[in-house]
């Protein structure tokens, strides 16, 4: 089938859909200038091992490097915009409240910025903080009275500030990744856009959609690990496909 009516085709099924999802990963912002994580060349994982920065063990090892690369990290999403697929995805929302559930692995604020302020984020926010360890002293002391340093720290106890994301060996939250399941269970249509579907639990939600009985699209200008369980493959990026399927719905 011909791209413009594999288009055509899709922009049907979200105009009929009464409720739809989007899982989206670090392709979807991309086209923000956020390096996503597995791009050969620029991908965060060709340059740093995750185990080691991206795990409470690495961070335990070296606080200061863990430290110092979420905070060059957090840098860069403050600096980024949202793109066009974002900004198609909040307009959408804004048009047609209720419909749409954005369920996103990527721990920058691009979605919300765009409008989709409920998008649930399975892994995080990196530009909040929490601390390493229950404060052994008083349950209330909250991070932003820690000293400054990198990483920030407790002058009472050593309690050491840790970006709110979720590590590799870390459960997702669980009120969120519950609402996840239900939104897919829900769907209509799934459209998984900018993901290589290699992290998990989050990609166990596209053939849990499609056990649903959802329409999978996939939203890649590259092959994923999940395109077996999709409907149809749509090779683009995504501030191309998503104003192309959204604008005027
Ligand atoms: C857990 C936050 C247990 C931190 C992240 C089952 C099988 C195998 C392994 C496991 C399994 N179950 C669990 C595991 C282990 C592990 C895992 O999945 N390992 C993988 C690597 C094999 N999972 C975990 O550890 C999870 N926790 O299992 O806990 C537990 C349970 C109960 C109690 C105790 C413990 C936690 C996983 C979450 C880790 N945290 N992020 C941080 O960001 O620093 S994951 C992080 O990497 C991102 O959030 C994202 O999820 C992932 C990167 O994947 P993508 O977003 O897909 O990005 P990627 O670069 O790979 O791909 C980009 C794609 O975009 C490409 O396809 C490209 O073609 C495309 N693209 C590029 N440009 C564009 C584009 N698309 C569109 N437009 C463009 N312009």
């Amino acid at each position: 089938m011909a791209h413009a009516e594999a288009l055509a085709t899709l922009r049907e099924r979200l105009a009929a859909a009464p409720r739809w999802c989007v899982l989206s990963g670090a392709g979807m912002s991309a086209e923000s200038g956020i390096a996503t994580f597995r791009d050969a060349m620029s991908g965060l994982w060709s340059r740093f091992d995750p185990m080691q920065l991206a795990s409470e063990a690495g961070f335990r090892a070296d606080p200061a490097r863990v430290w110092d690369w979420y905070a060059e990290r957090r840098a860069g999403v403050r600096a980024a915009q949202p793109n066009a697929g974002h900004r198609a995805l909040g307009a959408y929302a804004q048009r047609h409240p209720g419909r749409l559930t954005v369920i996103t692995q990527n721990v920058d604020d691009l979605h919300q910025r765009a409008g989709n302020t409920d998008a649930l984020r399975l892994h995080g926010d990196v530009l909040g903080e929490r601390w390493l360890d229950r404060c052994r002293r008083d349950p209330g002391c909250h991070p932003d009275w820690a000293l400054a340093g990198s990483p920030p720290h407790c002058e009472r106890c050593g309690n050491l500030v840790r970006p709110d994301v979720v590590w590799f060996g870390e459960p997702l939250p669980l009120a969120v990744f519950d609402a996840a399941q239900r939104a897919v269970d829900a769907a209509a249509v799934l459209l998984v856009v900018g993901t290589s579907g290699a992290v998990w639990p989050a990609a166990g939600l596209v053939a849990r959609a499609h056990r649903a009985g959802a329409w999978v699209a996939i939203l890649n200008p590259e092959a994923s690990e999940v395109d077996d369980e999709a409907d149809q493959c749509l090779r683009g990026t995504a501030a191309t496909l998503l104003p192309a399927l959204l604008d005027g719905l």
